[in-house]
């Protein structure tokens, strides 16, 4: 495949942006590539400045679960970009989307928009400050949460993939309150709790891990993590902000039948444009500014193109059978993975929570930061670079999860499992 011209494009945007990517996994150094610049995208597939064409299993990171350019969402934007592109002022297109994210998850029942995930990390974990009158906070090892100073503590995604230990930049104080504990470990919680419950103000998981690759969450786990919540006066925020519409219409709250008190957003909810989102119980979110004295703003939140693409985003997946479907071609593309890596006598560690998929290179289940980090990290190289040259583009680490959308269709998938089958038995 020629890339001429993405090669030229990042040798000049490494003069002007640092490492020449705005966010560091895209710019593919794990897996000892340049990364591709992209100039369209369309269905399940996504096109290089050179006009190279590949499946798409990045999604833009978990937002495309239509696939790209859905006509839905296209119109709703060409609509909205009618009228005007950004107010600061209240729209009635924000107060349809906070209806649908509340009518959707049944624990909140109040939102915030902002612009990022990071964004709404960040001022739940300020809330849950505010509400409790407590400063430390439990995370886990592997959990990305965004960039925010106090949450890089052990962090999955960029962080763990550039095998960043702590970020310059973040005083140790701010990192003082985190405390990071291996996810999916019990006793190491029992323990903080039994230790530190009466200082923590929150706990903040991804109740589906996705940036240390997938790592669902054991049986049983969510569950007590709730109870042990409740028993220390601790609140529950789920980060939802990639699987919040994604491993079902109500998260993955939904999914295991949790109540979270309060829930973050992102992706999925601004169909492909900067968006995210924080809510909860009424009397948390009652706290926020200008209800009440926590203070939390922004110039571009509830920015009207962005609704209308959620909005149209969300309406789509509330048609009958949407997530069946759905669950149907990421069955379909995971078990076609891990029987052809099985053919193969490649030992892999697959997981799947609906449309959101892991591989490891690994011969021991995966269910820990500590697990993942054991994967071979030099074979997903070698297959990560494999299958982009056949085509299919795959998130360019081994600690991100991988996305199925609405519009992968079984020729997409077979093809990608041919391929991976065609690499798996080299790489023995
Ligand atoms: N941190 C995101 C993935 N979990 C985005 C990575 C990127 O855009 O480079």
């Amino acid at each position: 495949m020629v890339k001429n011209k993405s090669k030229a494009l990042f040798e000049r945007a490494q003069q002007l942006i640092p490492g020449g990517v705005n966010s560091p996994v895209r710019a593919c150094r794990a897996v000892g590539t340049d990364p591709l610049f992209i100039s369209r995208a369309d269905g399940c597939r996504i096109y290089d400045a050179d006009g190279n064409g590949y499946i798409d299993y990045i999604g833009s990171w978990g937002p495309m679960i239509l696939g790209h350019r859905h006509p839905a969402v296209v119109e709703a934007l060409a609509r909205a970009l009618e009228l005007g592109t950004s107010y600061g002022a209240p729209t009635e297109l924000e107060v349809e989307l906070a209806q649908m994210v509340v009518e959707a998850v049944p624990s909140v029942e109040m939102v915030r928009m902002v612009n990022s995930g990071t964004e709404a990390t960040m001022s739940a974990i300020r809330l849950a400050r505010g509400a409790t009158g407590r400063d430390m906070f439990v995370k886990f090892d592997g959990c990305y949460h965004g960039h925010t100073d106090s949450l890089l503590v052990s962090a999955g995604s960029g962080v763990a993939t550039l095998a960043i230990a702590g970020s310059p930049g973040v005083p140790q104080a701010f990192v003082d309150h985190t405390l990071s504990i291996p996810y999916n470990d019990l006793p190491a919680l029992e323990k903080v709790m039994a230790e530190k419950g009466t200082r923590i103000a929150a706990v903040i998981i991804e109740p589906v891990a996705g940036n240390m690759g997938l790592v669902a969450p054991v049986e049983g786990y969510l569950q007590a993590l709730r109870k042990l919540c409740d028993q220390h006066g601790v609140l529950l925020i789920f980060d939802e902000v990639m699987t919040g519409f994604r491993v079902a219409y109500g998260g993955a709250q939904e999914l295991y039948g949790i109540k979270p008190d309060l829930s973050c957003f992102g992706k999925i909810i601004g169909g492909g444009l900067p968006v995210g989102a924080y809510g909860g119980r009424r009397d948390l979110m009652s706290q926020i500014a200008p209800q009440g004295p926590i203070y939390q703003a922004g110039t571009l939140s509830g920015n009207p193109l962005a609704m209308a693409a959620g909005l149209a985003t969300l309406k789509e997946l509330r048609q009958p059978g949407f997530y069946e479907k759905l669950d149907q071609a990421s069955d379909r593309l995971l078990r076609g993975l891990a029987q052809a890596a099985q053919q193969a006598g490649l030992p892999v560690a697959t997981a799947r929570v609906g449309s959101m998929l892991g591989l490891f290179f690994a011969s021991h289940p995966v269910h820990s930061f500590a697990d993942a980090k054991r994967s071979n990290l030099g074979r997903f190289s070698k297959y990560y670079q494999q299958m982009l040259d056949r085509g299919v583009y795959l998130a360019p680490s081994q600690f991100e999860a991988f996305f199925v959308s609405a519009a992968h269709d079984p020729n997409a998938i077979d093809a990608t499992i041919q391929a991976a089958g065609e690499i798996f038995r080299k790489l023995v």
